[in-house]
């Protein structure tokens, strides 16, 4: 095998921010899921315990949503990032590091996601602990495709829970040169103190709609939306 050195290794950590115009709502704004969902509700173990029939429904119309949706320009731009590299027109590494649950990078051409709050399109039966493809509605007594038992529950990683691919994110972070977020909040760890963990060596890019609440740790906040954004940022880089 020829050994590649890329001249930049890039980590890009996105947020419920970059799906919002493909029509997806976020978690925080004040149109988001938590204005009509009680979080401790949908979002714990302990919710799920007390009431799984209204977390599977809750799980079930967001994965129903999906298919009304498009990847957006940001999502594109993203892709065509990774492509860049692929092809040689870049001499770079992109890794997606997203907390979405949505898959609209995969389907806007990206294949070096790691989904570190687990992914809509599976399940996870808690008996044998398959995670089956599914893409229709799941309730408390679907049975487990491969063991048969009731035992399924949405594939996502819930408050108290530890997220997915921490090893591989990691280590992404620590050779990483440049470390972007686009449209996440950074109120839910560990994501984020990623950027506290990079910022010593790498150069740390914050793209959201809305100026940053309190002083933040980036070099750079790119405001704006993300659809106009990110492909400018991206350009930026293939430019260079
Ligand atoms: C746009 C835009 C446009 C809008 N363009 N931008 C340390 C201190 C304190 C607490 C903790 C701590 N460490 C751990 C905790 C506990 C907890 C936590 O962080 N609590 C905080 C609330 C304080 N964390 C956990 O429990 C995590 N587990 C854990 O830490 O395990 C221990 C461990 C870690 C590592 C190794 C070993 C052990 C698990 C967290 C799980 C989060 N789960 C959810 C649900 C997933 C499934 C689902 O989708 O339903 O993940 S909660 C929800 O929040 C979801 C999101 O991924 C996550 C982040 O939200 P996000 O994406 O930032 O969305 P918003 O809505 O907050 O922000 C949207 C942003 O977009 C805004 O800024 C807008 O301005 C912007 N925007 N339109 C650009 N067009």
């Amino acid at each position: 095998m020829t050994q590649h050195h890329p001249a930049e290794r890039i980590v890009v950590l996105t947020g419920a921010g970059i799906s919002r115009e493909s029509g997806l709502e976020t978690f925080r704004d004040a149109d988001g899921l938590w204005s009509r969902h009680n979080i401790a509700d949908v979002c714990t173990p302990e919710g799920f315990r007390r009431d799984p029939m209204l977390v599977d429904r809750f799980y079930n119309g967001r994965r129903a949503e999906l298919a009304s949706v498009q990847p957006n320009a940001a999502h594109l731009a993203l892709a065509e990032l990774e492509r860049a590299a692929h092809d040689g027109r870049w001499n770079g590494e992109l890794l997606i590091v997203t907390q979405n649950i949505d898959d609209l990078h995969e389907r806007a051409g990206s294949r070096n996601v790691l989904h570190m709050h687990g992914e809509l399109r599976r399940v996870r039966c808690t008996s044998c602990g398959a995670t089956p493809e599914w893409l229709g509605d799941c309730l408390p007594d679907t049975p487990c495709p491969a063991c048969h038992r009731p035992t399924l529950r949405p594939d996502v990683v819930w408050f108290g829970e530890v997220p997915l691919h921490m090893d591989r994110i990691e280590t992404a972070l620590a050779g990483c040169d440049r470390f972007v977020t686009i449209g996440t909040s950074g109120t839910v760890y560990p994501a984020a103190g990623f950027v506290a963990q990079v910022r010593d060596h790498a150069e740390t890019v914050d793209i959201n709609l809305d100026p940053p609440q309190v002083p933040t740790l980036f070099d750079r906040t790119l405001i704006g939306p993300a659809t106009r954004m990110v492909p400018q940022w991206v350009i930026e880089l293939l430019g260079a």
